[in-house]
């Protein structure tokens, strides 16, 4: 517990730092005629990570990857990844994870408050948490091979962490 609590206590203290510069890169994504391009530019700018695709960025050796689908298209989460959605429906950018095992912090990818669906394409289970409240609230669980088009009013951005439990099977 005292672990898990100063690793919160860290994510608060980056959040805060992230917050601002969010601010910025928000007022992007909302501005009409915004290209991909600039938006991804944003987003490595705001938070690194390197461009691997027209609307794709990847960070920590591959193991995570924001993608932001040209206007008017979905972003498809690939098999062997989970993935958090901007909108219900599963549109705007998309925030890809494959690792079991650990805390991750949604806001390390400018998208703390930001997730409205989901989709868990891998044998993973997937406690997502809002600190925003003491306790910290559980908001909803990914459990294996399975989705949601919204997370609902009372869990709609909200989301600032989670922690993956890898599979029964596996170590
Ligand atoms: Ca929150």
């Amino acid at each position: 517990m005292r672990t898990r609590a100063a690793i919160a206590r860290i994510a608060v203290a980056g959040a805060a730092t992230a917050v601002m510069t969010a601010s910025a890169a928000a007022t992007a994504y909302a501005a009409p005629g915004v290209s991909v391009q600039q938006q991804i530019a944003a987003q490595v700018a705001n938070y690194g990570g390197e461009q691997t695709g027209p609307g794709e960025v990847t960070y920590s050796s591959g193991s995570v990857k924001l993608v932001i689908p040209p206007a008017g298209q979905a972003a498809t989460c690939p098999i062997g990844w989970y993935c958090f959605f901007e909108s219900a429906g599963y549109g705007g950018r998309m925030l890809q994870f494959q690792d079991c095992g650990g805390y991750q912090f949604l806001g390390d990818y400018g998208f703390r408050n930001q997730a409205s669906a989901w989709q868990n394409r891998t044998q993973n289970t997937v406690e997502v948490y809002d600190e925003d409240v003491q306790p910290w609230e559980l908001l909803w669980t990914m459990t294996p091979d399975a989705e949601s088009i919204s997370v609902g009013t009372a869990a709609d951005e909200k989301a600032d962490f989670f922690n993956t439990l890898c599979p029964a099977s596996a170590k």
